[in-house]
Protein backbone atom coordinates (compact mmCIF):
# COMPACT_ATOMS: atom_id res chain seq x y z
CA UNK A 1 0.00 0.00 0.00
CA UNK A 2 1.30 4.01 -0.26
CA UNK A 3 1.91 5.26 2.66
CA UNK A 4 0.45 8.66 1.33
CA UNK A 5 -3.34 9.14 -0.36
CA UNK A 6 -3.66 12.04 -3.00
CA UNK A 7 -6.97 12.49 -1.74
CA UNK A 8 -5.87 13.71 1.69
CA UNK A 9 -2.11 15.66 0.79
CA UNK A 10 -2.98 19.25 0.53
CA UNK A 11 -1.54 20.91 -2.33
CA UNK A 12 1.60 23.31 -1.27
CA UNK A 13 3.76 22.53 -4.67
CA UNK A 14 2.97 23.69 -7.87
CA UNK A 15 4.64 21.63 -10.46
CA UNK A 16 5.48 23.12 -13.71
CA UNK A 17 6.14 20.32 -16.47
CA UNK A 18 4.77 17.09 -14.90
CA UNK A 19 6.20 14.26 -16.83
CA UNK A 20 7.97 11.54 -16.02
CA UNK A 21 11.03 12.63 -14.61
CA UNK A 22 9.01 15.10 -12.33
CA UNK A 23 7.07 11.81 -11.12
CA UNK A 24 10.44 9.78 -10.44
CA UNK A 25 12.36 12.42 -8.45
CA UNK A 26 10.74 16.00 -6.85
CA UNK A 27 7.32 13.74 -6.43
CA UNK A 28 9.55 11.40 -4.79
CA UNK A 29 10.88 13.51 -2.44
CA UNK A 30 8.37 15.23 -1.02
CA UNK A 31 6.57 12.11 -0.70
CA UNK A 32 9.17 10.64 1.64
CA UNK A 33 9.68 14.45 3.80
CA UNK A 34 5.86 14.03 4.11
CA UNK A 35 5.94 10.16 5.33
CA UNK A 36 9.07 11.91 7.72
CA UNK A 37 7.14 14.88 9.11
CA UNK A 38 3.11 13.90 8.99
CA UNK A 39 2.88 17.39 7.44
CA UNK A 40 0.87 16.42 4.44
CA UNK A 41 0.62 20.60 3.37
CA UNK A 42 3.45 19.78 0.56
CA UNK A 43 1.37 17.86 -1.97
CA UNK A 44 2.21 18.52 -5.32
CA UNK A 45 -0.06 19.87 -8.15
CA UNK A 46 1.10 19.32 -11.63
CA UNK A 47 1.08 20.80 -14.50
CA UNK A 48 1.34 19.36 -17.63
CA UNK A 49 3.06 22.13 -20.37
CA UNK A 50 2.97 21.15 -24.24
CA UNK A 51 0.11 18.37 -24.29
CA UNK A 52 -2.88 17.36 -21.87
CA UNK A 53 -1.78 13.38 -21.95
CA UNK A 54 -0.08 13.24 -19.09
CA UNK A 55 -2.29 15.58 -16.88
CA UNK A 56 -5.57 13.20 -18.26
CA UNK A 57 -3.37 10.33 -17.72
CA UNK A 58 -2.65 10.49 -14.19
CA UNK A 59 -6.12 12.09 -13.45
CA UNK A 60 -7.81 9.03 -14.38
CA UNK A 61 -5.96 7.01 -11.83
CA UNK A 62 -6.59 10.02 -8.72
CA UNK A 63 -3.19 10.41 -9.35
CA UNK A 64 -1.47 7.49 -7.78
CA UNK A 65 0.93 5.86 -10.13
CA UNK A 66 3.83 3.15 -9.01
CA UNK A 67 7.65 2.97 -9.17
CA UNK A 68 9.57 -0.02 -10.37
CA UNK A 69 13.36 -0.58 -10.26
CA UNK A 70 12.75 -3.65 -12.70
CA UNK A 71 9.78 -4.49 -15.10
CA UNK A 72 9.68 -7.52 -12.61
CA UNK A 73 8.51 -5.44 -9.94
CA UNK A 74 7.51 -5.05 -6.90
CA UNK A 75 5.91 -1.86 -8.01
CA UNK A 76 5.66 0.75 -4.98
CA UNK A 77 3.49 3.44 -5.53
CA UNK A 78 3.68 7.22 -5.07
CA UNK A 79 0.75 9.15 -3.59
CA UNK A 80 2.63 13.20 -3.29
CA UNK A 81 0.60 14.37 -6.13
CA UNK A 82 -2.72 15.57 -5.34
CA UNK A 83 -3.95 17.35 -8.52
CA UNK A 84 -2.67 17.57 -12.33
CA UNK A 85 -4.14 19.54 -15.16
CA UNK A 86 -3.22 20.92 -18.72
CA UNK A 87 -2.00 24.76 -18.61
CA UNK A 88 -3.40 24.77 -22.11
CA UNK A 89 -6.97 23.94 -20.59
CA UNK A 90 -7.10 26.54 -18.20
CA UNK A 91 -4.07 29.17 -18.61
CA UNK A 92 -5.22 31.45 -15.77
CA UNK A 93 -5.45 28.38 -13.10
CA UNK A 94 -1.65 28.23 -13.92
CA UNK A 95 -1.18 32.06 -12.85
CA UNK A 96 -4.23 31.51 -9.89
CA UNK A 97 -1.60 28.78 -8.38
CA UNK A 98 1.14 30.79 -8.37
CA UNK A 99 -0.61 33.56 -7.06
CA UNK A 100 -2.02 31.49 -4.25
CA UNK A 101 -0.75 31.55 -0.94
CA UNK A 102 -1.26 27.67 -0.25
CA UNK A 103 1.50 27.60 -3.11
CA UNK A 104 4.49 27.87 -0.95
CA UNK A 105 7.18 25.97 -3.92
CA UNK A 106 7.23 25.64 -7.68
CA UNK A 107 9.21 23.02 -8.95
CA UNK A 108 9.89 23.51 -12.66
CA UNK A 109 10.99 20.52 -15.15
CA UNK A 110 10.98 21.66 -18.34
CA UNK A 111 14.02 20.89 -19.91
CA UNK A 112 16.79 22.73 -22.10
CA UNK A 113 14.25 24.15 -24.65
CA UNK A 114 12.30 25.32 -21.65
CA UNK A 115 15.07 28.19 -20.46
CA UNK A 116 15.44 29.85 -24.69
CA UNK A 117 13.47 33.17 -24.97
CA UNK A 118 10.27 33.24 -25.03
CA UNK A 119 10.12 30.74 -22.25
CA UNK A 120 6.61 29.41 -21.61
CA UNK A 121 7.57 29.04 -17.88
CA UNK A 122 8.92 31.96 -17.06
CA UNK A 123 6.35 33.76 -19.01
CA UNK A 124 3.55 31.59 -16.67
CA UNK A 125 5.37 32.66 -13.42
CA UNK A 126 5.98 36.30 -14.53
CA UNK A 127 2.08 36.40 -14.95
CA UNK A 128 1.48 34.41 -11.47
CA UNK A 129 3.91 36.41 -9.41
CA UNK A 130 2.52 39.47 -10.72
CA UNK A 131 -0.56 38.29 -9.06
CA UNK A 132 1.24 37.21 -5.66
CA UNK A 133 2.88 40.75 -5.68
CA UNK A 134 -0.10 42.26 -4.49
CA UNK A 135 -0.73 39.68 -1.70
CA UNK A 136 3.04 40.16 -0.91
CA UNK A 137 3.42 36.15 0.28
CA UNK A 138 7.39 35.23 -0.59
CA UNK A 139 7.48 32.17 -2.56
CA UNK A 140 10.38 29.70 -3.68
CA UNK A 141 11.04 28.82 -7.25
CA UNK A 142 13.35 25.54 -7.50
CA UNK A 143 14.51 24.95 -11.75
CA UNK A 144 15.17 21.33 -11.41
CA UNK A 145 16.51 20.95 -15.23
CA UNK A 146 20.33 19.83 -16.66
CA UNK A 147 21.95 23.10 -16.72
CA UNK A 148 24.35 24.68 -15.00
CA UNK A 149 22.94 27.70 -12.90
CA UNK A 150 19.30 26.75 -13.18
CA UNK A 151 17.91 28.81 -10.80
CA UNK A 152 20.15 31.88 -12.06
CA UNK A 153 18.88 31.75 -15.30
CA UNK A 154 15.08 31.11 -14.47
CA UNK A 155 14.99 33.94 -12.24
CA UNK A 156 16.89 36.02 -15.12
CA UNK A 157 14.09 34.91 -17.49
CA UNK A 158 11.17 35.41 -15.45
CA UNK A 159 12.81 39.25 -14.67
CA UNK A 160 12.83 39.50 -18.44
CA UNK A 161 9.34 38.44 -18.79
CA UNK A 162 7.55 40.50 -16.47
CA UNK A 163 8.05 44.28 -17.74
CA UNK A 164 7.27 46.67 -15.01
CA UNK A 165 9.97 47.51 -12.59
CA UNK A 166 7.37 47.51 -9.49
CA UNK A 167 6.55 44.08 -9.72
CA UNK A 168 10.64 42.85 -11.02
CA UNK A 169 11.37 44.91 -7.77
CA UNK A 170 9.01 42.74 -5.82
CA UNK A 171 10.36 39.35 -7.23
CA UNK A 172 13.81 40.06 -6.69
CA UNK A 173 12.83 40.91 -3.15
CA UNK A 174 10.54 38.18 -2.40
CA UNK A 175 10.89 35.35 -4.85
CA UNK A 176 14.17 33.02 -4.21
CA UNK A 177 15.13 30.81 -7.18
CA UNK A 178 18.62 28.65 -5.55
CA UNK A 179 20.10 26.42 -7.77
CA UNK A 180 19.85 22.85 -7.69
CA UNK A 181 21.31 19.63 -9.43
CA UNK A 182 18.87 17.22 -9.87
CA UNK A 183 19.92 13.24 -10.77
CA UNK A 184 17.88 10.12 -11.49
CA UNK A 185 17.75 8.12 -14.68
CA UNK A 186 13.89 7.96 -15.86
CA UNK A 187 13.32 6.28 -18.97
CA UNK A 188 10.16 7.05 -20.93
CA UNK A 189 7.58 4.98 -20.00
CA UNK A 190 6.45 1.81 -22.01
CA UNK A 191 3.43 -0.18 -22.78
CA UNK A 192 5.30 -3.19 -21.30
CA UNK A 193 5.93 -0.97 -17.84
CA UNK A 194 2.29 0.19 -17.80
CA UNK A 195 1.42 -3.88 -18.35
CA UNK A 196 3.71 -5.24 -15.44
CA UNK A 197 3.24 -2.62 -13.05
CA UNK A 198 -0.97 -2.84 -13.43
CA UNK A 199 -0.09 -6.80 -12.96
CA UNK A 200 1.29 -5.95 -10.02
CA UNK A 201 -0.81 -3.65 -8.43
CA UNK A 202 -4.07 -5.18 -9.51
CA UNK A 203 -5.51 -2.07 -11.02
CA UNK A 204 -4.33 -0.52 -14.82
CA UNK A 205 -1.22 1.56 -14.25
CA UNK A 206 -0.75 4.26 -17.61
CA UNK A 207 1.62 6.60 -15.54
CA UNK A 208 4.41 4.15 -14.28
CA UNK A 209 7.72 3.64 -14.59
CA UNK A 210 10.89 1.65 -14.29
CA UNK A 211 13.54 4.22 -12.81
CA UNK A 212 16.98 3.48 -11.08
CA UNK A 213 17.42 2.92 -7.02
CA UNK A 214 19.61 6.49 -7.11
CA UNK A 215 18.42 9.62 -6.69
CA UNK A 216 20.23 12.47 -5.66
CA UNK A 217 18.86 16.60 -5.19
CA UNK A 218 21.14 19.17 -4.42
CA UNK A 219 19.95 22.85 -3.67
CA UNK A 220 21.85 25.91 -2.92
CA UNK A 221 21.52 26.02 0.87
CA UNK A 222 19.03 29.60 0.80
CA UNK A 223 18.92 29.74 4.56
CA UNK A 224 16.01 29.00 6.93
CA UNK A 225 13.05 29.43 6.42
CA UNK A 226 12.67 29.24 2.49
CA UNK A 227 12.48 25.72 1.63
CA UNK A 228 10.29 23.00 3.54
CA UNK A 229 13.18 19.99 4.77
CA UNK A 230 13.42 18.65 1.58
CA UNK A 231 16.24 16.61 3.49
CA UNK A 232 13.83 14.39 5.34
CA UNK A 233 13.42 13.43 1.77
CA UNK A 234 16.54 12.96 0.97
CA UNK A 235 17.77 16.29 -1.06
CA UNK A 236 21.02 17.96 0.34
CA UNK A 237 21.88 21.76 0.91
CA UNK A 238 24.45 22.62 -0.20
CA UNK A 239 26.77 25.89 -0.53
CA UNK A 240 28.98 24.03 -3.73
CA UNK A 241 26.29 23.51 -5.79
CA UNK A 242 27.94 25.09 -9.05
CA UNK A 243 30.45 22.17 -8.29
CA UNK A 244 27.95 19.36 -7.96
CA UNK A 245 26.15 21.01 -11.03
CA UNK A 246 29.55 20.83 -13.19
CA UNK A 247 30.41 17.36 -12.48
CA UNK A 248 26.67 16.25 -13.04
CA UNK A 249 26.82 17.84 -16.27
CA UNK A 250 30.05 17.06 -17.68
CA UNK A 251 31.25 13.67 -16.31
CA UNK A 252 27.40 11.90 -16.01
CA UNK A 253 25.18 13.71 -18.73
CA UNK A 254 28.38 14.33 -21.00
CA UNK A 255 28.69 10.05 -20.70
CA UNK A 256 25.20 9.94 -21.14
CA UNK A 257 24.92 12.09 -24.52
CA UNK A 258 28.34 10.67 -25.71
CA UNK A 259 27.62 6.78 -25.34
CA UNK A 260 24.01 7.83 -26.85
CA UNK A 261 25.35 9.66 -30.37
CA UNK A 262 27.62 7.07 -31.18
CA UNK A 263 25.68 4.31 -29.52
CA UNK A 264 22.57 5.22 -32.11
CA UNK A 265 25.01 5.50 -34.90
CA UNK A 266 26.23 2.16 -34.18
CA UNK A 267 22.83 0.96 -34.07
CA UNK A 268 22.28 0.67 -30.20
CA UNK A 269 18.39 0.80 -29.40
CA UNK A 270 19.15 0.93 -25.26
CA UNK A 271 22.29 2.29 -23.29
CA UNK A 272 22.94 -0.76 -21.32
CA UNK A 273 23.82 -1.99 -24.67
CA UNK A 274 25.85 0.57 -25.45
CA UNK A 275 27.80 -0.44 -22.43
CA UNK A 276 28.66 -3.46 -24.09
CA UNK A 277 30.21 -1.86 -26.59
CA UNK A 278 33.76 -1.61 -25.81
CA UNK A 279 34.94 0.41 -28.51
CA UNK A 280 32.71 3.16 -27.48
CA UNK A 281 32.75 2.89 -24.08
CA UNK A 282 36.59 3.24 -24.02
CA UNK A 283 35.82 6.53 -26.32
CA UNK A 284 33.76 7.93 -23.65
CA UNK A 285 36.33 7.07 -20.55
CA UNK A 286 39.12 8.18 -21.87
CA UNK A 287 37.18 11.50 -23.13
CA UNK A 288 36.23 11.90 -19.09
CA UNK A 289 39.78 10.86 -17.88
CA UNK A 290 41.87 13.04 -20.31
CA UNK A 291 39.75 15.70 -21.50
CA UNK A 292 37.31 16.31 -18.59
CA UNK A 293 38.31 15.01 -14.95
CA UNK A 294 41.65 17.68 -15.21
CA UNK A 295 39.08 20.72 -15.28
CA UNK A 296 36.60 20.12 -12.67
CA UNK A 297 36.96 20.70 -8.88
CA UNK A 298 35.42 17.54 -6.76
CA UNK A 299 33.20 18.20 -4.10
CA UNK A 300 34.16 18.30 -0.85
CA UNK A 301 35.28 14.69 0.45
CA UNK A 302 35.08 13.08 -2.76
CA UNK A 303 36.65 11.43 -5.62
CA UNK A 304 35.96 12.42 -9.06
CA UNK A 305 37.52 8.98 -10.75
CA UNK A 306 34.97 7.31 -8.22
CA UNK A 307 32.00 9.41 -9.56
CA UNK A 308 33.40 8.17 -12.97
CA UNK A 309 33.14 4.74 -12.16
CA UNK A 310 29.06 4.93 -10.40
CA UNK A 311 27.92 6.85 -13.52
CA UNK A 312 29.20 4.06 -15.51
CA UNK A 313 27.58 1.14 -13.27
CA UNK A 314 24.62 2.90 -13.71
CA UNK A 315 25.02 3.77 -17.56
CA UNK A 316 25.04 -0.38 -17.54
CA UNK A 317 21.69 -1.16 -15.53
CA UNK A 318 20.07 -3.65 -18.09
CA UNK A 319 16.20 -2.84 -15.78
CA UNK A 320 16.16 0.66 -17.22
CA UNK A 321 15.91 -0.22 -20.87
CA UNK A 322 16.87 3.97 -21.29
CA UNK A 323 16.93 4.26 -25.51
CA UNK A 324 20.07 6.25 -26.64
CA UNK A 325 16.79 7.87 -29.19
CA UNK A 326 15.52 9.66 -25.88
CA UNK A 327 18.66 10.65 -24.46
CA UNK A 328 20.17 11.79 -28.27
CA UNK A 329 17.24 14.12 -28.57
CA UNK A 330 17.28 18.13 -28.35
CA UNK A 331 21.11 17.29 -28.72
CA UNK A 332 21.93 21.10 -29.88
CA UNK A 333 20.80 22.43 -26.66
CA UNK A 334 22.75 19.23 -24.39
CA UNK A 335 25.80 19.82 -26.54
CA UNK A 336 27.21 22.78 -25.23
CA UNK A 337 26.44 22.53 -21.00
CA UNK A 338 27.69 18.82 -21.33
CA UNK A 339 30.55 18.66 -23.61
CA UNK A 340 31.56 22.17 -25.75
CA UNK A 341 31.52 24.19 -22.34
CA UNK A 342 34.35 21.51 -21.10
CA UNK A 343 36.35 21.32 -24.48
CA UNK A 344 36.49 25.42 -24.25
CA UNK A 345 38.23 25.41 -20.65
CA UNK A 346 40.84 23.21 -22.08
CA UNK A 347 41.01 25.61 -25.37
CA UNK A 348 41.82 28.38 -22.60
CA UNK A 349 44.55 26.51 -21.57
CA UNK A 350 46.01 26.10 -24.43
CA UNK A 351 45.39 22.10 -24.64
CA UNK A 352 43.58 20.36 -27.75
CA UNK A 353 40.70 17.86 -26.42
CA UNK A 354 40.70 14.74 -28.94
CA UNK A 355 38.14 13.05 -27.08
CA UNK A 356 35.40 15.73 -26.56
CA UNK A 357 36.18 16.95 -30.38
CA UNK A 358 35.44 13.42 -31.14
CA UNK A 359 32.07 13.24 -28.91
CA UNK A 360 31.17 16.58 -30.66
CA UNK A 361 31.50 15.17 -34.09
CA UNK A 362 29.11 12.14 -33.23
CA UNK A 363 26.52 14.93 -32.43
CA UNK A 364 26.89 17.18 -35.50
CA UNK A 365 26.96 13.26 -37.55
CA UNK A 366 23.70 12.56 -35.77
CA UNK A 367 21.95 15.62 -35.91
CA UNK A 368 22.97 15.89 -40.12
CA UNK A 369 22.53 12.55 -40.88
CA UNK A 370 18.93 10.45 -41.72
CA UNK A 371 20.88 6.90 -41.49
CA UNK A 372 22.67 5.36 -38.87
CA UNK A 373 25.76 3.54 -39.98
CA UNK A 374 24.05 0.41 -40.49
CA UNK A 375 21.76 1.91 -42.68
CA UNK A 376 18.78 1.80 -40.87
CA UNK A 377 16.96 5.25 -40.70
CA UNK A 378 17.72 7.70 -37.93
CA UNK A 379 15.19 10.47 -36.86
CA UNK A 380 16.32 12.54 -33.72
CA UNK A 381 14.08 14.81 -32.26
CA UNK A 382 15.88 18.16 -31.90
CA UNK A 383 14.72 21.85 -32.44
CA UNK A 384 17.69 23.34 -33.80
CA UNK A 385 18.25 20.11 -36.31
CA UNK A 386 17.03 22.11 -39.32
CA UNK A 387 19.44 25.58 -38.47
CA UNK A 388 22.22 23.27 -38.23
CA UNK A 389 21.44 20.72 -41.57
CA UNK A 390 21.28 24.42 -43.11
CA UNK A 391 24.82 25.30 -41.79
CA UNK A 392 28.03 24.84 -45.00
CA UNK A 393 30.89 24.13 -42.41
CA UNK A 394 31.39 22.82 -39.09
CA UNK A 395 32.62 25.88 -37.89
CA UNK A 396 29.21 27.50 -38.82
CA UNK A 397 27.16 24.36 -37.21
CA UNK A 398 29.24 24.93 -33.46
CA UNK A 399 28.85 28.79 -34.12
CA UNK A 400 25.15 27.93 -33.78
CA UNK A 401 25.11 26.38 -30.33
CA UNK A 402 28.44 27.43 -29.00
CA UNK A 403 30.19 30.48 -30.37
CA UNK A 404 33.23 30.49 -28.44
CA UNK A 405 33.93 26.79 -29.71
CA UNK A 406 33.46 27.33 -32.93
CA UNK A 407 36.13 30.36 -32.54
CA UNK A 408 39.00 27.83 -31.93
CA UNK A 409 40.07 26.51 -35.56
CA UNK A 410 42.08 23.72 -34.86
CA UNK A 411 39.04 22.10 -32.38
CA UNK A 412 37.19 23.01 -35.32
CA UNK A 413 38.87 21.14 -38.01
CA UNK A 414 39.28 18.15 -35.39
CA UNK A 415 35.33 18.32 -35.16
CA UNK A 416 35.06 18.31 -38.84
CA UNK A 417 37.21 15.40 -38.67
CA UNK A 418 35.63 13.27 -36.27
CA UNK A 419 32.33 14.14 -38.00
CA UNK A 420 33.01 11.51 -40.79
CA UNK A 421 34.43 8.99 -38.48
CA UNK A 422 33.32 6.48 -35.81
CA UNK A 423 35.10 6.32 -32.36
C1 LIG B 1 19.80 12.26 -19.94
C2 LIG B 1 19.29 12.79 -18.61
O1 LIG B 1 18.04 12.41 -21.49
C3 LIG B 1 19.10 12.91 -21.11
O2 LIG B 1 19.61 13.87 -21.67
O3 LIG B 1 21.17 12.46 -20.00
O4 LIG B 1 17.93 12.91 -18.58
C4 LIG B 1 19.77 11.90 -17.44
O5 LIG B 1 19.16 10.64 -17.47
C5 LIG B 1 19.50 12.56 -16.13
O6 LIG B 1 20.03 13.85 -16.13
C6 LIG B 1 20.06 11.74 -14.99
O7 LIG B 1 19.96 12.47 -13.84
Amino acid sequence: MNPLDPAEVRPGVLHLGIGGFARAHQAVVLERMMVATGDLSWGMVGVSQRSPAAAEALRRQSCRYSLMYDRSGPATVVGSVHDAYFAGDDPHRVTRDVAAGSTRLVTVTVTEKGYRPPSVAAGQLAEGLRERSRTGAPLTVLSCDNLPGNGVLLAGLVDEALGDEAARTWVRENVRFPDTVVDRMVPRTTEDVCAAASGSLGWRDECALVTEPFLEWVIADPGPGVLPDLTLGGAVLSREVAVYAERKLRILNAAHSALCWWGVLAGHRYVADVMADETIVGAVRSMLVDDVLPILRAPEGTRLTDYLDSVFERCANPALRHATAQVCGDGSLKVGPRLLDSAVANLRLGRMPHGLAAAVGAWLRCTTTSVDDTGRPLDLDDPMAARIRATRTTADALRTVHPEAADHADFVHAVAQARHSSP
